[in-house]
């Protein structure tokens, strides 16, 4: 009794410096409005979607008030609204029409292209006021522009005029330059669409941490922090039919956000998962524009939405939909923040831009369109007779500058960047045409033909799916962070935590041991699913993208994401689970704000490389159990001790292995405070 009376006040000490804090109001209502389209839209989209909105609500509150833009680059922006006003005038009273073709990238000669790419590197070597053109124009797409633009009927009309300053920034220096656009459909229809030529030396650079070969190696942006990608980790490129569902509807308030949030009808959607595929830099929408495959992704989306347009039965001019649920900054009589140009949300649905300035070329999506055609594109499915972008070349020799990457930190063994040489010695199996048949469906089912119309076609549906194991999966790329916080790229501004993901076998797989029984193969299991533990519920379990794999080995990725609730910073890791246990478990360290520099609360969530949410579980430090209890994922740290952190991985290493001498291996789960458990059939969030 004495032993528990003297431990009460220890225990509950032991994690005052860590606590939970509740989920803010904007947060939480988002999350748990969109919770019930969990098995139709990959539940960490809708994360992605509420974790925006609420930064975008909170910016100024997070941010130290961001560097007034100096008054040069607001005269550029100025004198570029202008000048396409000018050429709006010219063209109207010569009546000649001389329209800007924007075709997409792969169609283009290698000619245009390197004009293209040579016209977006000198943007970014053009000095404007205390930065550069190309930032200059990036950081317009933040800050007020983050809640004005997105989620709303204001998205396509602001990145419509957006991408037309773009582009007549790039015409300023080569009057023959029309912006490309990035169909990803091209790309889904990839075996592995990592392997694309979009991601090749001669167009955007590869993908894998910081960009280190193509033209944008070794980028900064404005804050300083270098340009990043994590391909292929979550997200998705776009599925065809999910632009064919998008361009069955004829109403905006049918494809755009808030309205159409939850469905297969939603644009944005769609394009969000391109930008969670890219990662890096293009996960953040305050740093997306730092990455040029940004405008090239958003032409495309503006693409979808001029081909929706002319196919609509109302005028397109007026249809934009407005009502309390849109936010108030989306009023279609508002200025469009941040681009200087004086037009009006509405505006941006006039006609005049592709009466005027631009119109799209045909993307090539059928074989006869693109076969022998053009180098880059080939029929990439015979079956359903669809174009695909070609691999990327084998890369021989490794020509990224070595110098700049040793000068990174990289060690070659373990550079997340130079895999392409690495990768060359165990070639991937190609994918003969009867892997289509077996493909095909997984293409069509997941994200893109569940309307939840009844759960049966669905669970049957289902059941065809076990062997969603492949060799071509996310195994063999690590995860690259910016250190940026409050727009400073420092590690010295975060400290590691750890986190505990215990991981139960999703269902739906089957993996290659199989089981003997009574010298017969026994159908449907294996051994690690022959057992009484896996007893799974009728439940639904959460949608998934249908372009992810689990490896045939079993391993799987987890992933641990970190959002500055009270600061501006992001961090992403994952940990390595193997799903073909009953149950798997492992601990993720994730970076959070160091609580030295003030206030430290982030929103920490985990979800699973096809797109699966997992539930927080905090320490419940009352008791003396290693107990948890379910709790909001929002975690306050503070200077408080006993220190519940570390400078490093090493430290946090500490806190869970004591270094006994070799004497003591077995990990002190006390010191871990949050946990999530994987099961993919629960709901992933609680109520507000
Ligand atoms: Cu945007």
């Amino acid at each position: 009794m004495k032993v528990v009376l003297y431990l009460i006040p220890f225990v509950s000490s032991v994690f005052s410096m860590m606590t939970e804090n509740d989920m803010p109001e904007i947060l939480c209502k988002c999350l748990s409005e969109k919770a019930g389209s969990i098995t139709i839209i990959p539940a960490d989209l809708i994360l992605y979607t509420c974790v925006n909105k609420y930064l975008a609500e909170t910016w100024l509150e997070r941010y130290q008030p961001p560097r007034r833009i100096d008054p040069d680059t607001i005269n550029w922006l100025r004198s570029l609204g202008r000048k396409v006003r000018g050429q709006e005038y010219n063209i109207r009273t010569k009546r000649q029409a001389a329209r800007r073709v924007r075709r997409e990238i792969r169609t283009l000669t290698d000619a245009q292209r390197n004009r293209f790419i040579r016209a977006v590197q000198e943007l970014k070597d053009r000095r404007i006021g205390s930065t550069n053109r190309y930032d200059a124009l990036a950081s317009a797409h933040d800050g007020r522009a983050l809640g004005s633009a997105h989620s709303g009927p204001n998205f396509p009309s602001w990145h419509r005029e957006y991408l037309k300053l773009f582009e007549a920034a790039l015409q300023e220096i080569d009057d023959r330059v029309t912006l490309p656009f990035f169909d990803s459909r091209l790309d889904y229809n990839l075996y592995d669409p990592r392997e694309s030529n979009f991601w090749g030396e001669n167009f955007m650079g590869d993908h894998r941490g910081v960009v280190s070969n193509g033209p944008f190696r070794l980028w900064r942006q404005r804050n300083g922090a270098y340009l990043e990608r994590n391909g292929g980790n979550s997200g998705s490129m776009i599925s065809p039919r999910g632009i064919r569902d998008v361009l069955s509807r004829r109403r905006n308030i049918d494809i755009l956000s808030p309205w159409a949030a939850r469905g297969r009808y939603g644009l944005e959607n769609y394009h969000n998962a391109v930008h969670v595929w890219v990662g890096g830099s293009m996960l953040g929408v305050n740093t997306a524009p730092s990455d040029p495959v940004f405008f090239l992704h958003h032409c495309f989306i503006d693409y979808v939405w001029e081909q929706f347009r002319q196919r609509q039965t109302v005028d397109s001019e007026t249809d934009y939909p407005f009502d309390q649920r849109a936010p108030p900054s989306q009023a279609p009589n508002r200025i469009m923040d941040n681009l200087e140009t004086g037009k009006r949300n509405i505006d941006g649905y006039s006609n005049d831009y592709t009466d005027q300035y631009y119109r799209y070329s045909r993307s090539p999506t059928l074989c006869r369109q693109c076969r022998n055609r053009y180098p880059y594109l080939r029929c990439g499915d015979w079956f359903r007779g669809l174009c695909s972008a070609t691999n990327r070349a084998r890369i021989t020799t490794f020509r990224s500058p070595i110098k700049n990457i040793k000068s990174l930190g990289i060690k070659k063994q373990f550079s997340t960047t130079i895999n392409d040489s690495s990768r060359n010695k165990t070639s991937r199996k190609r994918r003969s045409t009867g892997d289509w048949l077996v493909y095909e469906p997984l293409i069509e089912e997941e994200i893109v033909s569940k309307t939840g119309r009844t759960k049966r076609s669905i669970s049957s549906r289902r059941s065809n799916q076990k062997k969603r194991t492949s060799h071509i999966t996310n195994m063999d790329s690590s995860m690259q962070n910016s250190f940026l916080l409050d727009g400073e790229p420092d590690i010295k501004r975060w400290v590691f935590i750890p986190v505990k993901i215990v991981h139960r076998r999703p269902s739906g797989l089957l993996f290659g041991t199989k089981v003997i029984k009574n010298k017969n193969i026994v159908d449907g299991v294996d051994v690690y699913s022959y057992n009484k533990y896996m007893n799974y519920t009728g439940e639904e379990q959460q949608a998934a993208y249908s372009h992810s794999f689990t490896s045939g080995s079993g391993a799987d990725k987890v992933y641990v994401q970190v959002d500055g609730m009270s600061y501006n910073g992001k961090y992403i890791d994952y940990t390595i689970v193997d799903s073909r246990l009953p149950v798997s478990e492992s601990v993720a360290f994730v970076a959070v704000k160091n609580p030295k520099l003030n206030s430290s609360i982030s929103y920490i969530s985990a979800y699973d490389s096809h797109g699966r949410i997992c539930r927080p579980y905090c320490h419940s430090y009352r008791s003396y159990s290693n107990q948890y209890k379910t709790c909001s994922g929002v975690i306050n740290l503070t200077e408080e001790k006993p220190k519940l952190y570390g400078e490093d991985v090493g430290e946090v290493t500490r806190l869970l292995y004591k270094s006994g001498k070799g004497k003591d291996f077995s990990r002190s789960d006390k010191n871990i405070f949050l946990s999530f458990y994987c099961d993919f059939h629960e709901m992933p969030w609680g109520k507000c």
